[in-house]
């Protein structure tokens, strides 16, 4: 059934110029671009899209990070999107990414690892509405 995701091609990988790249690979993979854009983040508004991870001992250098340069948030579009993305990024250490994944390809470490993509379909809708209004996700 078509199912929708979010995903973050990071700053690191747009600084590298990596997000033209990063998005061929998702298009070749079936996915269809929903919605994009490209936005620089505050601080603050990275401490609210990873809320989740407030505890969590990286979440200072984690959101510092998503707020050091743009970044493209993107609504994709396929069957399975979610975990088809998950498994097309590869692991969140680019060490232990397998071979051909985005994330063993183009990224540099476990904090600047290049594609953010939605966990679960809860995730996914909450990811979405943080950075796209109704009328852009025709
Ligand atoms: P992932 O879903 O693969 O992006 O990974 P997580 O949701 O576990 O973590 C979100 C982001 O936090 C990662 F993309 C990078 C950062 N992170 C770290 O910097 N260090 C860690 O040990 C784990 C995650």
């Amino acid at each position: 059934m078509s199912q929708r995701t979010f995903s973050i091609i990071k700053p690191d990988a747009v600084k590298k110029g990596h997000a033209g790249a990063i998005l061929a690979e998702i298009e070749k993979a079936g996915f269809k671009i929903v919605s994009i854009k490209k936005v620089s983040i505050s601080k603050t508004q990275a401490e609210g899209f990873y809320y989740v991870h407030k505890e969590r001992p990286f979440f200072g250098e984690l959101t510092e990070f998503m707020s050091s340069g743009p970044i493209f948030p993107v609504v994709l579009e396929k069957d399975n999107a979610i975990a088809d993305l998950r498994k097309l990024m590869g692991a969140t250490d680019p060490a232990k990414a397998e071979e051909g994944t985005i994330r063993k390809q183009f990224a540099a470490s476990i904090g600047e690892n290049a594609i953010h993509g939605s966990d679960a379909e809860e995730t996914a809708a909450f990811e979405i509405g943080y950075f796209f209004a109704g009328f852009e996700l025709k």
